[in-house]
């Protein structure tokens, strides 16, 4: 039986012999574990349960830490650990449609979203790191002391051992492979803890890497909530944690493997801006804003919550936004034509609708959205929410300095490229921006003025995985990509000889 069957693992599994619904279970050591506890599995389209997760216990969590220190996988060489990783690309590929049905079940994003970015990204992904880990070099240096003695000094690249992958829900696949290829390809092992919002995809990654030739142990798959991804990076056993979410969990990750002094490598929250000169070419701009501020429903870390304007062309951005605004398509998650999907959860609707009740309260006017759109039958149980985009605030309103991770934006007037800088940085977070100028000199000033981790200049969210990638101030710590990700995953140790 593989853990995407329907049915029922054996014995005691009540909740799936209820419901008949696919069992989503626990992958440790090579093999699927089954364990009685279990929760529902909600579509957030339509608010149905449409498969069961089994939940690990702190005994399976040892058990998968166990089973990754004794992979062996940190002892196979490059070039073959590069092969397993292009096998598994190779594999995702061939299962292309079953990793994208499970992703919009659990997430309810538009099919074509999910194959054009996350499913697709996570094949990237493998192959990309795959080119990383076999082009790396090391560091060395002739040594010439002024006593005469000469030295080589040279770097050897040693695996971390076991890293803790914790990943969210808003882009599961992608974050996850994005992590996980880049783990493995240094020799780690890693044992993964999905959101418990989307633990599908994680799952059938499993069969996908064994299927590849990856030994047993180097990647496990624990399910479960908050609990469950916190016994995990307390875990004596870890050597590691790599974890994308918000910036509330990752001072608490933070706390917790902090006595044992374990790196971390975190992408939390976000508030990007976006500023808008009004040099700019007006309709490429209002495309890219756009993508900026709905792609995902705004449930991407990366996306734009402030947009700044140069206030020659404020009426017209604000007009045009809200056009590209009402042209979004929100409906059935497998509509080819669907460019919208829901929230991930009521929960996290409930936040989102607290955030447009707070810009109502500080003023704002919603020049589209604001509310819950009438989804109708079928669909009116989904977590849907309007997209919306507000004038009339200020960088002292709460709405303009928190993350709310929905499709929403605030659009603020500027006059100068000095306010503009002041503005765009005037936050806590420092994950992102993006500047829209023809002026090519200006587009490069003021993006490296942002204090982010990454500023685009005319575009949004594209991506060249050797490049560094991660977050400033509450946005995170540490960097991901390329020799970034060499850095995180391994440990240099240096080896000196005497000539
Ligand atoms: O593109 C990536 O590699 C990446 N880490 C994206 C993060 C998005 C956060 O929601």
């Amino acid at each position: 039986m593989t853990c995407r069957e329907n049915g029922i693992g054996g014995a005691g599994r009540t909740l799936s012999t209820v419901v008949g619904m696919e069992m989503i279970r626990n992958f440790v050591g090579g093999a699927f574990a089954d364990r009685d506890a279990a929760f529902g599995d909600v579509d957030p389209a339509t608010g149905r349960t449409h498969a069961v997760v089994q939940v690990a216990d702190e005994p399976l969590v040892d058990q998968a830490v166990a089973a990754a220190r004794a992979s062996g996988w940190g002892r196979v060489p490059v070039r073959e650990r590069a092969a397993v990783l292009r096998r598994a690309a190779d594999g995702i590929e061939a299962r292309f449609e079953e990793f994208v049905a499970a992703e919009v079940a659990d997430t309810g994003k538009p099919v074509r979203l999910a194959r054009d970015l996350d499913v697709a990204r996570a094949v990237h992904n493998f192959r990309t790191f795959a080119d990383v880990v076999s082009a790396a070099g090391q560091e060395s240096f002739l040594t010439d002391l002024a006593d005469g003695r000469q030295a080589l000094n040279y770097a050897v690249r040693k695996p971390l051992g076991v890293v803790a992958v914790i990943v969210p829900w808003n882009l599961p696949l992608l974050l996850l492979t994005w992590k996980v290829s880049a783990a493995l390809a240094c020799g780690n092992s890693v044992v993964v803890k999905p959101s418990e919002f989307t633990p599908g995809t994680a799952t059938l990654l499993a069969e996908v890497l064994r299927d590849a030739g990856l030994p047993a142990g180097a990647y496990n798959v624990v399910h479960g909530h908050g609990d469950v991804g916190e016994f995990l990076v307390g875990h004596p056993g870890i050597d590691g944690v790599t974890f994308t979410g918000s910036t509330t969990t990752g001072t608490r990750v933070m706390r917790t493997v902090a006595p044992r002094v374990r790196p971390v490598s975190f992408e939390l929250g976000g508030k990007n801006a976006a500023v808008v000169f009004d040099d700019v070419d007006l309709d490429e701009a209002l495309t890219g804003l756009s993508r900026a501020i709905f792609t995902n429903t705004g449930q991407v870390c990366l996306c734009t919550e402030r947009v700044y304007v140069q206030r020659s062309i404020f009426a017209d951005v604000a007009d045009g936004l809200v056009e590209h605004a009402r042209a979004l398509r929100l409906g059935d998650p497998n509509d080819e034509a669907t460019t919208t999907g829901p929230l991930i959860s009521q929960q996290h609707r409930r936040k989102v609708l607290d955030h447009l009740a707070l810009a109502e309260e500080s003023g704002a006017k919603a020049i589209t959205g604001g509310g819950i759109p009438d989804m109708g039958e079928g669909l009116g149980e989904g977590s849907w929410i309007e997209p919306t985009l507000w004038t009339g605030l200020t960088n002292a309103d709460r709405v303009v300095r928190e993350e709310v991770f929905g499709p929403v934006a605030a659009l603020i007037p500027f006059d100068t490229e000095d306010e503009a800088i002041a503005l765009a940085n005037d936050t806590d977070y420092g994950l992102a921006a993006s500047v829209w100028t023809n002026d090519l000199r200006r587009g490069h000033r003021v993006a490296q003025a942002m204090d982010v981790g990454m500023s685009w200049v005319n575009t949004w969210f594209l991506r060249d995985l050797r490049s560094p990638f991660g977050g400033m101030g509450m946005s995170g710590i540490g960097r991901e990509d390329g020799e970034s990700s060499l850095h995180f995953y391994t440990e240099p140790t240096n080896v000196c000889v005497q000539l």
